[in-house]
């Protein structure tokens, strides 16, 4: 109740900011994306994890305002990084709602960035279940030109086919999988699942991403497997805009 409360005030009281964490090319060790990660600084709670708030802003509906100021604030951040996408994580409360189209057309417009340097994210949960309505959505937002990808595959029920029938851009593999790569007991079956995962996307032309990489030892399994895109604490943190300014500047 008290972060609900206070999560009304975050916008007007310029609470809420984004960093963004770097997505490498593995290949060349590019960073080719960003994603914008949302951060509360509240004066006397401190910094509450978007773990935390994320769900109290799903229930209460403030998500929506504050999913529209991710999106306008994403948007205008990338115009400084012309050479990469910026990702943005969109829950299935902003994505069920009727406004969610013109809202991101309204980014993109407000901002002039072209659409295909903006993608959303998608959890499983959030596409996977309301199958008609969900997929109907994702082509509309795609008619827009943005990409689309689902986030944190194999965190959940995960389902094969509906990567084929919906129309996805990418794949983001969840860092549990990479966590277990270097695993004894669960390494087999997280290479094999990894692998599957690898040769349909390629199958459909989607990319993929790692995520959670954190060490040399995932950085080399995920390559070995084929994973085109990484993102982890290993390759980069989430930083300031500032800061990640200066790395595309200095790659090191
Ligand atoms: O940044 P961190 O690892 O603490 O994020 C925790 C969760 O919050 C992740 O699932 C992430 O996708 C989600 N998250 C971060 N920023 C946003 C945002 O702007 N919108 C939504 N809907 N979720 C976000
Ligand atoms: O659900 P989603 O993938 O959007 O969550 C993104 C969150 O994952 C961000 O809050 C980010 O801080 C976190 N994250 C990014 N890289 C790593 C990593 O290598 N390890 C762990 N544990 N978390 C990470
Ligand atoms: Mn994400
Ligand atoms: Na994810």
């Amino acid at each position: 109740q008290v972060l609900a409360r206070e999560l009304g005030h975050a916008l007007p009281r310029q609470q809420l900011t984004l960093v963004f964490q770097p997505v490498v090319r593995l290949q060349n060790s590019r960073i080719v994306k960003a994603e914008a990660l949302l951060r509360w600084q509240h004066p006397t709670l401190g910094a509450v994890p978007p773990g935390e708030f994320i769900p109290v802003a799903e229930r209460s509906g403030l998500i929506n305002p504050i999913g529209s100021w991710v999106l306008h604030e994403a948007c205008r951040a990338a115009l400084a990084w012309p050479e990469l996408t910026i990702s943005v994580n969109v829950s299935a409360v902003q994505l069920l709602q009727f406004e969610f189209r013109s809202t991101v057309r309204d980014a993109l417009t407000r901002s002039g960035l072209p659409a295909s340097r903006l993608e959303l994210e998608l959890t499983e949960t959030a596409v996977l279940y309301e199958d008609e309505r969900a997929a109907r959505t994702l082509q509309e937002l795609r008619d827009l030109g943005v990409l689309v990808s689902i986030d944190d595959f194999g965190s959940g029920y995960s389902n094969l086919m509906r990567l084929r029938t919906l129309p996805i851009t990418g794949v983001k593999m969840d860092r549990s999988i990479t966590a277990d790569l270097t695993c004894p007991q669960a390494g087999q079956f997280a290479r094999a699942l990894t692998l599957a995962v690898r040769g349909i996307t390629r199958n459909l032309g989607v990319d993929l991403t790692a995520e959670g990489i954190e060490t040399p030892e995932h950085l080399r399994a995920v390559q070995d497997l084929g994973c085109q895109l990484g993102q982890g604490y290993g390759l980069g943190r989430p930083m300031t805009a500032r800061q990640l300014s200066e790395q595309l500047a200095h790659p090191s």
